[in-house]
């Protein structure tokens, strides 16, 4: 490699709904550049892509990879992200970091719930956007019919750049709409292709589609769009500059058709990229970082990698500056803290290439590197200031409580979890005090599986799941008072104690109030904190089910105490009995969590919907519609939830999808809270 500029970048993102063809059309692209002599495929698990283990069991992928190679003096970094639902966070990194979303569409099933999922993300990042029409080699592929799918659902400004010559099993190879050429390919795969004239059935059409690309992109030059409408043509060169501005902003957004399998197509639409995909120049500065070499070194990392094969790697996006891997820090602008760094990684797969010097632009990895997690500003010492934006992962949805199955498990089930956590940001693992579970949470059940299949593989580590239990609440509906004695007296040192209080409900969320109205000492002054102890302690399980009292109030205010067995002690005991009664005769009742739930799905789905969460005690709070999209907004409770992820899935064919976070606690209706109770009761009693 000669000096490096910024300016000969090209990272794009491919993203997709799942099978759409980004993993094979990554191996096209190493193939046909050179970079690998055989082709892999994702049925046999030998993709360079799919290289983690449970990957290439489920042929598909589950985390963003990144792929490195040369072609026409360009850098190319190819991210690879996963297409699934459950890992729609990983597609969003992807988007957020590189310089180009190129999105894909098969030919044959057309925009899917990804899909849109992706255009939606390249808009919230403004990124420039290519459409890939993909498996044009594929029985019932339908060019046209996708293509006018895209300009209606996302945007007119997608403009073919190659158009298929044939399709299906008549696929021979690709028009390049700006060269006026064709590519036929030899029908075996092999990738081999020769250039001849537009064959002269597609002359006209080849012709309109440049006019409509030409027309865009003398929009970029007031001048040049001057010159265009007065009838004057326009040269390449004006045409290659405005045109290269046009896709940078937007204006264009190029479509090509191809074949990954098939190899057809694949080497044009890779020096199509090479020519006029942006850089990181034509993005400009991004959050205050210069893409130029001599501005302060910044970078993002957007992922962490700790598989068997490659130990820990973190992946970062250099957006400005310079660094060089020889004697060089780190310093992670989160932390505060300064790191060595022994060297900087191009990356294909799992393989790495050591890389001296990295410059704007770059996306690279960085072994053993400690302090950097997801979303972290990297720069060196006193250099770039300001943190860039975290990243965003959604919100968990789908939890499970986890056991470990034995002990052997449950002692590494820590440092385990730990580090999955590090390279996974849409999961999350707590322990619920309330209820003690251990609850995994993620973003669906194939999600929590691959976890499960991750920590047993890598670590060891075998756990059982079950649902996990809803944090109920104890709360009481009126006043109540109660007196509680414990008096025992029979010979040696006795025991004496004796309160009344007043149990009083509160409004909801308002917790627990301590009332001391006790006068003339019936109660003596350094007895009472042992009362209000005992409370505390008490209400952590209450008398109707063993669940935590809340939203009450409890005023000591009478008492009687015996000189001699009045002890601390026997005041808890009283305060106790009271606790149990008062509580009892104050028409306690259940509470259970209750979220708020959005469900975006397409219009045809509302009424199932909307029914469902009739049939689960769901509240509908409102709807919306965002284009061919309804949001369903409601409240149900937690415990008709756990389940919804997979719920939702069969309901709506996969097209569905929603968020979910804690509202508030409400009342549990009679009849439910009265098998709750006995179920609880039936537990404690197995328990003791
Ligand atoms: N016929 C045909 N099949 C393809 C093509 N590209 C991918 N596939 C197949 O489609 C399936 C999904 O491909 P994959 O690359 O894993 O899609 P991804 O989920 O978007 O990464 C696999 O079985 C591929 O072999 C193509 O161009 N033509
Ligand atoms: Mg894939």
């Amino acid at each position: 490699m000669g000096v490096r500029k910024p300016e000969d970048t090209r990272s794009f993102a491919l993203c997709a709904h799942g099978g759409a063809g980004k993993t094979s059309l990554a191996e096209a692209m190493l193939f046909d550049n050179g970079n690998i002599t055989r082709m892999g495929s994702v049925q046999n698990g030998n993709t360079v892509s799919d290289f983690q283990s449970e990957e290439q069991k489920r042929n598909i992928s589950i985390s963003t990879s990144l792929m490195t190679l040369e072609r026409k003096g360009k850098t190319f970094y190819i991210l690879d992200a996963p297409g699934y639902a459950d890992f729609t966070g990983e597609m969003s990194a992807a988007i957020r970091v590189a310089d180009t979303a190129v999105i894909l569409v098969s030919s044959v099933g057309g925009i899917e719930v990804q899909t849109s999922k992706a255009w939606e993300y390249a808009e919230h990042h403004n990124a420039p956007v290519s459409f890939v029409i993909s498996k044009m080699d594929r029985e019932n592929a339908d060019f046209d019919k996708v293509l006018a799918d895209i300009k209606s659902q996302f945007s007119n400004n997608a403009l073919p750049v190659f158009l298929p010559i044939g399709s299906a099993d008549k696929f021979t190879g690709v028009v390049d709409v700006l060269k006026g050429k064709a590519y036929m390919y030899k029908p075996d795969g092999s990738g081999k292709f020769t250039e001849s004239e537009v064959p002269a059935d597609m002359v006209s059409s080849c012709e309109s589609a440049k006019e409509a690309l030409i027309e865009a992109a003398v929009e970029m030059d007031d001048a040049l769009m001057e010159k265009y409408l007065e009838g004057e043509s326009i040269s390449d060169s004006d045409l290659e500059r405005t045109f290269k501005q046009a896709v940078a902003k937007r204006r264009i957004m190029p479509v090509a058709a191809l074949s990954s399998t098939m190899n057809i197509g694949v080497p044009q639409f890779m020096d199509f990229i090479a020519d006029y995909f942006p850089s990181p120049v034509d993005i400009g500065a991004v959050e205050g970082a210069e893409p130029k070499v001599d501005a302060p070194f910044s970078a993002l990392c957007f992922k962490i990698l700790a598989d068997a094969f490659v130990g820990k790697l973190s992946f970062m996006r250099v957006y400005s500056g310079k660094l060089s891997s020889e004697g060089s820090n780190i310093y992670n602008l989160n932390q505060g803290e300064d790191e060595r760094i022994s060297s900087f990684k191009l990356m294909t797969g799992k393989d790495g290439k050591d890389v001296k010097e990295v410059i704007a632009g770059d996306i690279v990895a960085i072994p053993k590197l400690q302090s950097a997690r997801v979303g972290h500003t990297l720069t060196t010492k006193g250099g770039f200031s300001t943190q860039f934006k975290p990243i965003e992962f959604p919100k968990p949805v789908y939890s499970v409580a986890v056991i470990a199955k034995s002990r052997a498990d449950e002692d590494k089930l820590g440092n385990a979890i730990s580090r999955i956590l590090e390279e996974d940001c849409s999961l999350t693992f707590e322990k619920n005090p309330e209820t003690r579970d251990n609850v995994l949470s993620g973003m669906g059940d194939m999600h929590i599986d691959i976890v499960l299949a991750k920590m047993k593989e890598r670590y060891g580590v075998e756990l059982d799941t079950k649902t996990p239990q809803v944090p109920y609440r104890e709360t009481i509906r009126k006043m109540s008072e109660a007196q509680g004695k414990h008096k025992k007296q029979s010979g040696g040192h006795g025991q004496y104690g004796d309160v009344y209080i007043r149990y009083r409900p509160l409004e909801r969320g308002a917790g627990f109030e301590f009332i001391d109205s006790v006068v003339g000492g019936a109660v003596p002054r350094n007895f009472i904190p042992a009362v209000e102890k005992g409370l505390r302690e008490y209400m952590t399980a209450g008398p109707l089910a063993g669940f935590p009292v809340v939203d009450f109030s409890a005023e000591l205010y009478y008492g009687s105490y015996h000189d001699v067995d009045s002890s601390e002690m026997s005041f808890k005991l009283a305060t106790r009995l009271s606790f149990r009664k008062g509580i009892m005769d104050a028409n306690p009742v259940l509470l259970e969590p209750v979220m708020d739930v959005e469900v975006t799905v397409p219009e045809r789905f509302m009424g199932d919907v909307m029914g469902d969460f009739n049939s689960r005690r769901g509240r509908i709070m409102g709807m919306e519609g965002h284009g061919k999209l309804q949001v369903v907004k409601a409240q149900c409770p937690l415990a008709e939830m756990f389940r919804y992820a997979i719920i939702l899935r069969s309901m709506t064919s996969g097209e569905g999808s929603f968020s979910m976070e804690y509202s508030h606690y409400e009342e549990v209706p009679g009849d439910i809270a009265k098998k709750v109770i006995a179920a609880h009761k039936k537990e404690d009693e197995d328990e003791e």
